[in-house]
């Protein structure tokens, strides 16, 4: 029996850490056996390639190393970490996947989303996530709140237009596949967000069974 993928996407800011936890406590309450894992990240050289990523100093990274390094990052974290817990049965919470990479590589950096697509089948064949919710906001909300917390990394130092069009690119693919995504307004109370995320699981579970 194969676990189910499970993806928290959106802009910064927008609450993924604070509603992936929502997500735990609901998978704990039904005894589901899951990994909580992120990118990129989640394995020690995706960890390694995350603060290459992040650091400000590297200003000059070129946006198609930027796509390759995010891609290094998975294709170790799905071997190592996401495959064989699928295999056994877990499932898996992701902070981010592949969708990150068409809204931000795609559509805020302009790279050719054909060459996204051709990355991710080399990288993964065809696994997708069974369920991706995309926490929805305007980005300068969002990023009034990520300023409250404190000093800014690479991508959150990108200007407020750069974040419109990742923000576009996640809507847009939300609206071409609504039976995987489930887009959610992050804008409203946590109580209020919390609240659709678990009628959406529970959507998700019922549809799974
Ligand atoms: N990236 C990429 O470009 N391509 C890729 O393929 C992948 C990633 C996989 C690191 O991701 C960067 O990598 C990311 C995109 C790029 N850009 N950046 N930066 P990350 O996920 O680690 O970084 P992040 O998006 O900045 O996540 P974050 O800073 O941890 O934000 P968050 O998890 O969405 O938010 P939060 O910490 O849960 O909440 C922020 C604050 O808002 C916090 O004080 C909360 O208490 C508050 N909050 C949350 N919800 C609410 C509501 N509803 N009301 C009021 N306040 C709230």
């Amino acid at each position: 029996m194969k676990g189910k993928f499970i993806t928290v996407e959106g802009t910064e800011g927008v609450g993924k850490t604070t509603n992936i936890q929502c997500i735990a406590s609901w998978l704990d309450e039904r005894g589901i056996a899951y990994i909580s894992t992120r990118e990129p990240g989640g394995t020690a050289l995706g960890e390694k390639i995350r603060g290459l990523l992040l650091d400000k100093e590297n200003t000059g990274m070129a946006a198609s190393a930027e796509l390759l390094l995010m891609f290094a990052a998975r294709a170790q974290h799905l071997e190592e970490k996401i495959i064989p817990a699928l295999e056994v049965g877990t499932w898996v919470l992701c902070d981010r996947f592949t969708d990150a990479t068409y809204a931000y590589q795609g559509f805020g950096r302009g790279l050719n989303l054909e060459h996204i697509k051709r990355l991710e089948a080399l990288v993964q064949g065809d696994l997708h996530p069974d369920f991706t919710l995309i926490l929805d906001i305007d980005p300068e909300l969002g990023m009034s709140r990520v300023r409250a917390r404190g000093e800014l990394d690479r991508f959150e130092s990108e200007a407020l237009e750069f974040f419109d069009r990742v923000r576009a690119g996640y809507r847009e693919r939300a609206s071409d596949n609504p039976s995987r995504y489930c887009l959610v307004d992050a804008s409203s109370p946590l109580a209020v967000v919390q609240e659709h995320i678990v009628a959406a699981l529970n959507a998700f579970v019922g549809g799974a069974e």
